[in-house]
């Protein structure tokens, strides 16, 4: 007798509860996804779920609108008693399958848990119409996540990808239910955006005359003497913004200040304290060489280039950097101190808040909401700021006891430069030892906190800089499975969390990667 196979249910993040049923729900020729209300977003959403079936079965869904759930079909109904604007529930019988959300972003993450529910090997990405009879496992699941930012970032200053890459990467967010792409677009070692009225900033600033070999802590140091850079057009962004939008992700765009900015200064030197000359950082760590606070042309500049960079983004958050600004500097620097006195600072800390009060005031102008590192907090935050908490949770904490919107983002848990394993043969990375499970153990929740505060800490991101990952691949084995591990702690409550079950689940999952040719660490996890 032929033995039905078992169904497997190995949703990353895990649902918040989740039903299972024998049996399948069967795409078929005549299948239909059936929308409530037609509008863009959830046209958007049924077109991800069109190209699930569509390239492993050749099979194209025509979308049509109604209320009802027809044989063979799929129901994605507005329902507006579901409280999370992102939560769905999803239910797949043998007939039919229904899901019902508040938004589109609900029909959109049931639409990844189908996607996760079918079979690795049918994976869209690459299959194309192999002629699968795409079977999914019946079953009932009400979601939600825990959080409503849910972000991954990457440095593209450093080391920079193709928009390929960013495209795949963007679409390994949105598979794990995570909305937002932190793009960390400028930093000493390298400007990557276009910006029409600077020209010099690309021509320039996007190039280094080499990288430093081996670990920057070295002694002596090396270079490679080799010409790195290159910047992502304004065109391209263009592209990747729709493409993150078909995703339901969220791009936030870093522009670094006053620190971290050694690439600008490279192309318009006069907007530093001392003049320069200056080049493009070619090893990592800081520079004394940062914005001068003292002169108005600096928030000309960066006004100017916000305002380019305002215009590529519809998100509601501007990442303006903020962090390790040295202020050796601006201690000897007559603009600098002059400001001081006039603006009846009290110290460098102040002028530093002063700055990133001022560019927050621009950005509300223009609609906009401000982020910053946690050295934001220096010298008195800025009164809408939200603060992302690196260094730990410290200021992630006193920030949101100060009223402030926080997201964690600290160095102890989710930072995914540090090592992953104790091996030998692991390859050079930063340094620290962050391995899955440490990850995975990441709870946001702080006891330093009241309930009112709790509600502050608006999400969690896992952060990827670049300075050890010269390549697509390396920095694919650094991040993977490390961000699924922060995908969950940011959706499920930590009660249902539990990291065997985890491991189970990615066991399956790992087959989807391997399929779509992630390189994930394959270190001495036992899940082998
Ligand atoms: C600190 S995190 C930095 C980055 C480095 C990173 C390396 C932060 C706000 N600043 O510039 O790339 O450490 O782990």
């Amino acid at each position: 007798m032929k033995k039905t196979k078992e169904n497997v249910y190995a949703v990353i993040p895990l649902p918040v509860s989740i039903k299972k049923m024998p049996g399948n729900f069967t795409f078929k020729k005549k299948s239909k996804i059936i929308l409530s209300i037609i509008d863009n977003k959830n046209t958007l959403a049924a077109f991800f779920l069109v190209e699930l079936v569509k390239n492993p079965t050749g099979i194209v869904l025509p979308i049509i609108q109604g209320n009802k759930a027809l044989t063979n079909s799929v129901l994605m109904s507005i329902d507006e008693s579901i409280t999370n604007p992102e939560g769905y529930t999803l239910t797949i019988n043998k007939k039919t399958i229904v899901i019902k959300a508040k938004t589109a972003a609900g029909f959109f993450y049931a639409i990844q848990t189908i996607r996760q529910l079918l079979p690795p090997e049918a994976d869209p990405i690459l299959s194309h119409y192999d002629n699968f009879s795409l079977n999914v496992p019946c079953c009932e699941i009400i979601d939600e996540p825990r959080f409503r930012y849910r972000g991954m970032h990457l440095d593209v200053s450093r080391h920079m990808f193709p928009v390929e890459y960013i495209k795949r990467y963007i679409d390994m967010i949105a598979l794990h239910k995570m909305n937002i792409f932190h793009w960390h677009l400028t930093d000493d070692q390298g400007w990557r955006i276009e910006i029409k009225k600077y020209p010099k900033l690309t021509e320039i600033g996007a190039f280094r005359k080499g990288t430093v070999i081996g670990h920057a802590f070295n002694r002596p140091i090396y270079f490679d003497g080799k010409a790195y850079g290159g910047f992502y057009s304004q065109k391209e962004i263009q592209e990747i913004v729709l493409y993150a939008k078909s995703r339901f992700v969220t791009i936030i765009p870093e522009i670094e200040m006053p620190g971290h900015s050694l690439s600008v200064l490279a192309a318009y030197p006069e907007l530093s304290c001392t003049g320069g000359p200056f080049e493009v950082r070619q090893t990592w760590g800081i520079t004394d060489n940062v914005f001068c606070a003292g002169k108005e042309e600096t928030f000309k500049f960066i006004e100017d280039v916000l305002s380019e960079v305002i215009e590529l983004f519809p998100g509601k958050y501007i990442h303006i950097g903020g962090d390790e600004c040295l202020k050796t500097q601006w201690k000897q620097c007559p603009f600098c101190q002059k400001r001081i006195e006039t603006e009846k600072l009290k110290d460098e800390k102040e002028l530093q808040s002063y700055f990133i009060k001022r560019i927050e005031k621009f950005l509300i102008s223009k609609n906009k909401s401000l982020i910053g590192w946690d050295e934001i907090l220096e010298g008195g935050l800025a009164p809408e700021a939200t603060v992302m908490s690196w260094r730990g949770k410290a200021g992630g904490i006193e920030a949101a006891n100060q009223g402030h919107d926080v997201i964690m983002t600290p160095n102890t848990y989710v930072y995914f430069d540090y090592y992953q394993s104790e091996s030998y043969n692991e390859p050079l990375a930063i340094g620290g030892y962050l391995p899955l499970e440490k990850v995975y153990s990441f709870n946001p929740y702080f006891i330093e906190l009241g309930a009112e505060a709790q509600e502050h800490i608006i999400g969690i991101q896992g952060n990827v800089w670049t300075e050890y990952m010269p390549t697509a691949q390396h920095m694919e084995y650094m991040t993977y499975p490390r961000m699924f591990a922060a995908a969950e702690v940011a959706w499920i409550p930590t009660s249902k969390k539990d990291f065997k079950d985890f491991l189970s689940r990615f066991n399956v999952q790992k087959l989807r990667y391997d399929k779509i040719g992630i390189n994930y660490f394959k270190g001495n996890y036992f899940w082998q």
